[in-house]
C-alpha cells in the first residue's frame, strides 16, 4: 500500500491559515516530589499554542567538508534522485531513493480507519517541510579537488552512477577552508591545498562573506551549515578563552587557540545560520553556545548517529528495558576510508571514543533496580584502519548480560556496510527538521508570549551519537525515545495527540 501524501486534521483545535497552521494543545505530564521516603506523582497539564509557518524556503545547506565520502555522497544523491537516475549493477536495475531518511523513508500512523487498520503516512507529510531534490549545495575543503573528482575518490557509489553524475558534479568546487595543522591527524596534510590565507579575524571573516555569497548568489531564503569534516581533537575549555560568547570573539580576534569546527561555528551563527555538528569533537564550546543563545540561533550536535551506536542504543535499551543486566559492551571496528585514517592518529580517536562510549548511560541510570548508584557496563570502543575495504564498515559488536539466578547471555553481532550511504541521509534529515523548527513558534497559557525552541535543538538528538541539549535537560540516547519525541513534537504541531500505541480499541470486547 502507497503511504498517502497529504492529510489535514479536522478539529476545532486545528487552523489551518493561509500562513500557518495553528494548533491547541493540550500538554499532560507530571510533576514528582520527594516526601519522606515517599514518591508523589501530580499529573499536570498545559494549553500551548503551536504555530508553524507554511511557507516552505529555498534552503541552501553549506558542508563544511564538501569534497569528503559524506559530503560527496549526499550531493549526488539529491542530484541522483532530482534526475531520478537509474543504473545496471550485478543484482539488477537501482533506482535512486532516500532509504535511511527518518523523513522521507520513514513512516507515522495517524490512527485508525473504519476496519480498525492503521494509516500510515511519510514522516515528511507530518508538516510542510523542504523536499530534499530542492536543496541547494555549497561548501568548503582543504581539499580543491571538484565534486565529482570527490566522489570517485570516495568509492562508495557504483560506477554506472558516477558516470551519469559526472557532468552534475564537475563544476561544483569546494570553497577554500581553515587548516590547522594540530587539529586533525597528521595524515591529513598532504590534501590540504585550498586554504583561506590570513589571520584567524580575516579568516572568520571569509567564511561569513562565503556564506552570504551562497545566499545571495543562488537566491536563497536560508542557509543551514553542517560540520562534516575531519574529526578533530577535543580543545581545551580554559576560563578567558573559550567559556563566553565575549571571550571566544576576543580568543578570535588575538588569534589565540581556537579550532577550525568552532570558527565555522561562530560565523554560522553570526550570519544567523543554524550550524549542526556532524563529527564528535566539542566544537560547541561554553562560548560558542552563549552566543547561539545571545543570537537566538539553532546549533545541534555531535557526531552522526550511523551504524554501530544506533544498533547499540536500540540493543541496550532493549536489553536493559527488558529487565536484564548488561554488563559488558565490546565494540570493534574497522574501516579504510579516509575518516579511519584520520581515526587512526590517537587524539582523534579519542574525540570519537567518547562519543561513541557515553550512549547507555541514560539507560543505566534509568534502572535503580539493575544498577547501584555509579554502577555501570565494562564499555570498550576500538576502531582500527585498514584501507582495503574502503568505505565499507565492518563492526562487531558483543552484549553479555546477567540473567537469572547467575545466568548469562552473550550476543554478537556483525554489521557491514557503505558509512557514507548511512551517514549521509542522516544529514538531509538533520538540514530538513532544523529548517522545519525554525519556523514553528509556540505560546501557553502560563506564559502568552510568543518563543521559539531553545537554541541547543535537543529534537535532533535521534540523529546525534553525543547528543548536544539545553542546560539542565537529561540526555536521552534511546532510540526510539528519541524518534518518539521527534514524532510527538510534529503531532502536536498539528493538534494530535502523542502516539501512544495503547491501541486500546483493540483490547475490548
Ligand atoms: P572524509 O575524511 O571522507 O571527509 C572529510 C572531509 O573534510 C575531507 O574531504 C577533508 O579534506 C575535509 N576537511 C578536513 N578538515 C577540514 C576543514 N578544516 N575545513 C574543511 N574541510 C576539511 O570523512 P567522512 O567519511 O565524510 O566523514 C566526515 C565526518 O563525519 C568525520 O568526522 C566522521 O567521523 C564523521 N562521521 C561519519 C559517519 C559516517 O557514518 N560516515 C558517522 C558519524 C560521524
Ligand atoms: C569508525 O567508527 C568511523 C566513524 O566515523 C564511524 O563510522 C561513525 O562515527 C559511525 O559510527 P556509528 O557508531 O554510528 O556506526
Amino acid at each position: 500500500m502507497e503511504a498517502a501524501a497529504q492529510f489535514f486534521v479536522e478539529s476545532p483545535d486545528v487552523v489551518y491559515g493561509p500562513e500557518a497552521i495553528e494548533a491547541q494543545y493540550e500538554y499532560r505530564t507530571t510533576r514528582v516530589s520527594r516526601e519522606g521516603g515517599v514518591l508523589k506523582v501530580h499529573p499536570t497539564s498545559t494549553r500551548f499554542t503551536f504555530r508553524t509557518a507554511r511557507q516552505v524556503p529555498r534552503l541552501g545547506v553549506m558542508l563544511v567538508g564538501w569534497g569528503g565520502n559524506n559530503g560527496s555522497t549526499l550531493t549526488a544523491a539529491v542530484l541522483a534522485n532530482r534526475l531520478r537516475l537509474s543504473w545496471p549493477t550485478r543484482s539488477g536495475r537501482k533506482e535512486a531513493n532516500y532509504y535511511g531518511s527518518l523523513t522521507q523513508a520513514g513512516t507515522v500512523s495517524l490512527g485508525l480507519d473504519a476496519e480498525g487498520q492503521e494509516v500510515f503516512v511519510p514522516f515528511s507529510a507530518l508538516l510542510p517541510m523542504v523536499a530534499p531534490n530542492d536543496l541547494v549545495f555549497d561548501g568548503w575543503d582543504i581539499s580543491s579537488l571538484n565534486l565529482a573528482e570527490a566522489m570517485r575518490r570516495a568509492k562508495v557509489l557504483d560506477w554506472g552512477l558516477q558516470e551519469q553524475l559526472w557532468p552534475h558534479m564537475e563544476a561544483l568546487r569546494p570553497r577554500p577552508s581553515v587548516y590547522i595543522p594540530e587539529f586533525i591527524a597528521a595524515n591529513q596534510s598532504a590534501r590540504a591545498d585550498n586554504l583561506i590565507p590570513g589571520s584567524r579575524a580575516q579568516q572568520l571573516e571569509q567564511i561569513r562573506r562565503d556564506i552570504r555569497d551562497f545566499r545571495s548568489s543562488a537566491g536563497l531564503d536560508k542557509v543551514i551549515v553542517l560540520w562534516t569534516a575531519n574529526t578533530e581533537r577535543f580543545c581545551e575549555v580554559i576560563p578567558g578563552l573559550n567559556d563566553t560568547a565575549e571571550n571566544l570573539l576576543r580568543t578570535i580576534e588575538l588569534g589565540l587557540e581556537v579550532s577550525p569546527s568552532t570558527l565555522f561555528a561562530v560565523a554560522s551563527i553570526l550570519e544567523g545560520c543554524a550550524f549542526l555538528n556532524g563529527s564528535p569533537q566539542n566544537t560547541l564550546v561554553p562560548g560558542a553556545l552563549e552566543l547561539a543563545w545571545q543570537r537566538r540561533v539553532f546549533v545541534g550536535g555531535d557526531d552522526f548517529k550511523s551504524g554501530q551506536t544506533k544498533v547499540k542504543s536500540v540493543l541496550v535499551d532493549f536489553l536493559i528495558g527488558s529487565g536484564l543486566k548488561t554488563m559488558s559492551i565490546v565494540s570493534y571496528n574497522h574501516l579504510g576510508n579516509n575518516d579511519g585514517e584520520n581515526l587512526s592518529a590517537p587524539l582523534q580517536f579519542r574525540s570519537k571514543e567518547v562519543s561513541k562510549s557515553n550512549v547507555v548511560d541514560d539507560m543505566v541510570q534509568s534502572n535503580p533496580v539493575l544498577y547501584t548508584p555509579g554502577e555501570e557496563p565494562d564499555h570498550c570502543v576500538v576502531i582500527k584502519y585498514v584501507p582495503y575495504v574502503g568505505d565499507s564498515k565492518r563492526a562487531l559488536d558483543e552484549y553479555t548480560s546477567e540473567l537469572m539466578l547467575g545466568g548469562t547471555n552473550t550476543l554478537v553481532l556483525h554489521n557491514t556496510c557503505e558509512d557514507s550511504l548511512l551517514a549521509a541521509p542522516i544529514m538531509l534529515d538533520l538540514a530538513l527538521l532544523t529548517e522545519l523548527c525554525q519556523r514553528v513558534s509556540f505560546c501557553t497559557d502560563v506564559d502568552p508570549e510568543p518563543q521559539t525552541f531553545h537554541p541547543v535543538l535537543s529534537l535532533l538528538s535521534f540523529l546525534f551519537k553525543a547528543p548536544l541539549v539545553p542546560p539542565g535537560s537529561p540526555v536521552v540516547n534511546a532510540l526510539f525515545r528519541q524518534r518518539s519525541c521527534i514524532e510527538n513534537i510534529l503531532r502536536a504541531c498539528v493538534g494530535l495527540p502523542p502516539q501512544n500505541h495503547m491501541l486500546l480499541e483493540h483490547k475490548m470486547e
